[in-house]
């Protein structure tokens, strides 16, 4: 349940319906079989703990109960199914501008959807789509953030995670957080929807990207992988590679490693 000044801050946006879940297998599940069962843009669903949550590309998403802002929301966004990535960059940059305002610090996206800080992830995003034929119908977009985790972190994601209580040096209020990144959502997406509003969603994003300028290996689903620089973030969200033979390759899925340190 969300508390009655909580309640308030979000009414009068597309995000009011907020269900928070003490424990559910994984929030995006639940959300995309309601999507597809035709509810509403604007659906919210929050769980303290997932017993399922996922990653992308069928990996895991873990997070100890109460850790974790888990939410996803449910956007019914005027757009073709080549543009659905728009919707991812508008939740990541809502998600980055509250830890800006709540917690005091600013995470950066790294291609295609996660956040974080000094190259350690903070958070990952996961955008389902419900479509018929080439229409886009529905995206449920889900972010896990690590907000008040154990020191030190599991040893699986010690070398590569953080979360803003390390970030900060203190707990950092995750109702807060939640309130917050809807209303930046809110504006953000509210400007996505307007006609040629990609643009300013483009400029955001490519402003907040840990990943262009920087010499990155991208390993490729296949197995194979791309050597380069990255230098552009399409409007359909590929990520454009410089590579060392000068040739430049369009990558559309990926896990991206920062090669060295940004300057
Ligand atoms: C993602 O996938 O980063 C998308 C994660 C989305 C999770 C949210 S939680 C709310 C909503 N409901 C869901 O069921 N999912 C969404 P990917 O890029 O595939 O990264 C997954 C990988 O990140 C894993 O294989 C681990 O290596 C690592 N990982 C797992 N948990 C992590 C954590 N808490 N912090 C940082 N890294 C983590």
């Amino acid at each position: 349940m969300l508390d009655p000044g909580a309640t308030q801050a979000l009414a009068g946006t597309r995000f009011a319906d907020v269900r928070w879940h003490a424990s559910i297998d994984s929030t995006n599940r639940a959300l995309l079989e309601e999507a597809r069962a035709g509810a509403p843009e604007g659906v919210v669903h929050v769980a303290d703990h997932q017993t399922a949550g996922r990653g992308r590309l069928d990996r895991t998403w873990e997070a100890p109960a109460g850790s974790s802002l888990l939410v996803s929301v449910l956007l019914r966004p005027p757009l073709g199914l080549e543009e659905a990535h728009l919707a991812t960059a508008v939740v990541a940059v809502a998600a980055s501008d509250a830890c800006d305002e709540v917690a005091g610090f600013r995470p950066l996206v790294k291609w295609p959807n996660d956040l974080v800080v000094d190259d350690r992830k903070l958070a990952g995003i996961l955008a389902e789509v419900v479509s018929v034929g080439p229409r886009l119908e529905a995206i449920v977009v889900g972010v896990g953030l690590n907000v008040n985790w154990p020191s030190p972190l599991p040893e699986t994601l010690a070398a590569t995670a953080t979360a803003c209580n390390h970030v900060t040096g203190a707990d950092v209020d995750r109702t807060a957080l939640l309130v917050r990144f809807l209303q930046r959502l809110d504006e953000h997406y509210g400007a996505l929807c307007e006609p040629g509003g990609w643009r300013g969603v483009l400029v955001n994003e490519r402003r907040l990207s840990a990943t262009l300028g920087r010499d990155v290996r991208v390993e490729l689903p296949a197995g194979d992988e791309v050597v380069g620089r990255a230098v552009e973030i399409t409007r359909d969200g590929n990520l454009m590679i410089e590579t060392a033979a000068g040739g430049m390759r369009r990558v559309s899925v990926g896990d991206i490693v920062h090669l060295r340190p940004s300057t």
